[in-house]
């Protein structure tokens, strides 16, 4: 596997943990578990896996809309073993939830804090109770969009004071997954496995293996001190576009239905009758099938459902595996126009179809068309036998690396090219002994279309060397417009220490200009 964090003087990566409760966070009550506030305070700061004993400086995080920043205290790891400690600050919601409460405004809450933070932090981590957190998971990965960072989601099955309790290990993984992995997707990380968010179901009421991901193997494991990242399956947005999020999803308009036998087509018509109903999950039989045929009751029903307007979406009620129109039960469905959900989850079908009918102007039929699609690798189309990205690739070569150097220099795309696509790939984010990435070789190369294929493959722009640079900012000190133009594009941004630095001692005014544009003050 690539050395992604070579082990040597990487300067520390800070997190935001962002708490809305949950069992991790509870105390023992008169009425039972309750969420606690001040969670830094009683669970996290006694503890010397979450506190090296360094008491670091505050840190600035955003509280609200208006931009508002407000110093908090800041805690340290130990140093890990990839010789890096990552420092972190807590944001606790106001109204602590148990997850079983949480609702289209918790979610916006969540994105929210995570928007307006994004710039301040390397990655995040969200601490959420258990019973809901498949449904978070899945919506934020619909919400949070041409995301470049690890958000990741964690809760525990006991609470972090109790005496044997999962929340110390849940948090901790997530903690240094996040600070250390550049996974940048909305994931869910539980009992030392981490899923993408939108694959994962709750499978257990009380084991602390209380998650599974039937249909998608783990984006990483973490073995003993080891953690392994199965890069290949990691997803990442090959969109040029800045970060941004969409909140206020539809979820008053859809409804999910469980077939069972003997089911009465009058019941799913009463359901598909209620007033406003815009969406319909509909867990079938098997590989989506349903009573009766062609002519049966309950066929003309969801017929009706869908000429009236309403998307109703397939999905299977078996804990693995797709639906398809294998069967004449399950064919006669699509023949009426009920949209194959192939192997999503309920929760991700749910939330998808929340999500984008909570789109201006989309007509069901679009919507319909998007449900079938993959938007953020919630579902398999067919078509993918096998998942594959051109940023995940064989073991890395330092041969590639230099030769891809050579490529750069010369400006030659074609070679560059060759290298990336060939038989000696590495890891699209792999770094050299300087903590350079492809990107950072091509935002200071002569040819700024090396750097917009790099971006367009997928090549994360958060990445620091080993001086701590991000590719905008060599970029930017390197007066190379177009390449500072198209990074700030693609969503870069200058880290907080970048921007600290002192005031830029130059005469040259093309670099003046490309400052400029990486701080945003253009
Ligand atoms: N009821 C709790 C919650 O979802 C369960 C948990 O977190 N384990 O908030």
């Amino acid at each position: 596997m690539a050395h992604l964090i070579p082990d040597f003087n990487y300067p520390e990566s800070q997190v935001l943990i962002i708490i809305t409760g949950g069992t991790i966070c509870m105390k023992q009550s008169e009425d039972g578990l309750v969420p606690a506030r001040n969670f830094l305070k009683f669970g996290l700061a006694p503890r010397p896996s979450f506190n090296d004993g360094s008491y670091p400086e505050p840190l600035e995080i955003v509280v609200d809309d208006n931009g508002t920043r407000k110093a908090v205290q800041s805690l340290r790891t130990p140093i890990s073993a990839y010789e890096r400690r990552v420092r972190y600050a807590v944001f606790e919601f106001e109204h602590l939830l148990d997850s079983s409460s949480i609702d289209a405004e918790g979610w916006d809450q969540i994105a929210k804090a995570v928007y307006r933070n994004y710039q301040l932090f390397d990655g995040f981590v969200i601490l959420h109770g258990t019973d809901s957190l498949a449904y978070t998971s899945s919506a934020l990965s619909f919400m949070l969009q041409d995301l470049g960072k690890p958000v990741i989601l964690t809760g525990s099955q006991a609470p972090m004071v109790q005496l044997q309790s999962d929340a110390s290990d849940n948090l901790l993984g997530s903690l240094i997954i996040a600070g250390h992995f550049m996974i940048p997707e909305v994931c869910l990380f539980f009992n030392f496995k981490l899923y993408r968010g939108n694959r994962t179901t709750k499978v257990s009421a009380d084991d602390f293996a209380a998650f599974a991901s039937p249909n998608f193997e783990p984006l990483a494991t973490i073995t003993s001190q080891q953690t392994k990242v199965n890069w290949r399956n990691v997803y990442r947005s090959t969109q040029l576009h800045p970060f941004s999020i969409k909140t206020r999803l539809d979820t008053s308009h859809v409804a999910a239905l469980r077939i069972f036998p003997g089911i009465k087509p009058q019941m799913i018509d009463a359901v598909l009758r209620v007033e406003g109903l815009k969406g319909l999950i509909l867990e079938t039989f098997g590989a989506g099938n349903t009573p009766g045929g062609p002519d049966s009751a309950l066929t003309r029903v969801l017929s009706e459902g869908v000429q009236r307007g309403i998307v109703i979406v397939n999905v299977t009620q078996c804990l693995s595996g797709s639906v398809s129109p294998l069967y004449a039960s399950g064919f006669i469905l699509s023949k009426v126009g009920v949209v194959l959900g192939y192997d999503m989850t309920t929760e991700a079908a749910l939330t998808k179809l929340s999500y984008l009918l909570s789109l201006p102007g989309l007509t069901p039929a679009e919507v319909s068309a998007q449900m079938g699609l993959s938007l953020c690798g919630e579902l398999t189309e067919l078509s993918q036998t096998q998942f594959t990205h051109p940023g995940g690739a064989l073991t890395p070569e330092r041969t590639s690396l230099t030769a891809l150097g050579y490529a750069i220099r010369d400006g030659n795309l074609q070679a560059a090219k060759d290298v990336m696509r060939g038989d000696g790939k590495f890891l699209l984010n792999d770094a050299d002994y300087s903590g350079n990435t492809p990107l950072h070789l091509s935002a200071t190369g002569p040819n700024v279309e090396i750097l917009r294929d790099f971006l367009e493959q997928g090549a994360s722009v958060h990445l620091r060397n080993r001086e701590g640079h991000t590719p905008l900012f060599l970029a930017a000190t390197s007066g190379l417009k177009d390449q500072v133009v198209l990074l700030a594009n693609a969503g870069a941004h200058l880290h907080p220490d970048e921007l600290a630095k002192p005031d830029l001692d130059t005469k040259s005014e093309v670099v003046k200009e490309c400052w400029a544009v990486a701080r945003g003050t253009d």
